[in-house]
């Protein structure tokens, strides 16, 4: 049977730390299903659209490269229902240093009890990427610094757009 694997996240944007999981995930299975969350909870800067036209193209080029089966969709609701829906068993988080380990050790608990069929596999970026987070990026940018070694090129292009529009 074909081993899918979903990896969730808001993506708002998609970093080079995201993209260092999923050029990992996507070596270890057959199909990886990029589930790009509506999160309004977090306040998102870039429309779900957006987001999910960004990770698109930016699996794109991985797939291509590695000659893996990487999907991209939006998902609404609760994640283990979406995994349920896309057929996966196993859910892909990154983890950074300990500030990430709360949140996903909450997470794998409550989303166990939920669904008992679904393990969670953690993965690491590389030591340039293991950093790297959404949240800092778009306050750097917003700031007047680089942000070019953290994320991909349109990703780039489209924050500086958004957050600097009389530079970029
Ligand atoms: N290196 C390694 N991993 C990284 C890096 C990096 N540099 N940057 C990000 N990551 C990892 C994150 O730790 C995370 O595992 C993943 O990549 C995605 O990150 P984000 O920040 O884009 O996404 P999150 O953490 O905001 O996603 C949260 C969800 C959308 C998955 C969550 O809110 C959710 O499940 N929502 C649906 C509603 C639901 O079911 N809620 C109950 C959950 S128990």
């Amino acid at each position: 049977t074909e081993r899918i694997a979903l990896y969730p996240g808001t993506f708002d944007p998609v970093t080079n730390g995201h993209l260092d999981v999923i050029g990992r995930a996507a070596r270890l299975v057959d199909r990886l299903v990029v589930g790009v969350a509506i999160n309004i909870g977090k306040g998102p800067l870039f429309e779900l659209e957006e987001r999910v036209a960004l990770v698109k193209a930016e699996t794109a080029l991985i797939a291509e490269r590695d000659g893996t089966v990487i999907e991209v969709q939006a998902f609404e609701g609760l994640l283990v229902s979406f995994a349920r829906s896309v057929g996966a068993k196993m859910m892909i988080r990154g983890l950074r240093a300990v500030a990430d380990f709360d949140y996903e050790f909450q997470m794998v608990g409550m989303n166990r009890r939920l669904d008992q069929e679904i393990e969670t596999v953690f993965l690491m970026a590389s030591e340039t990427n293991q950093f790297i987070a959404s949240r800092l990026v778009k306050e750097i940018a917003r700031l007047g610094g680089d942000i070019s070694s953290f994320v991909p090129r349109t990703t780039l292009e489209r924050t500086l757009a958004k957050l600097r529009p009389t530079q970029a």
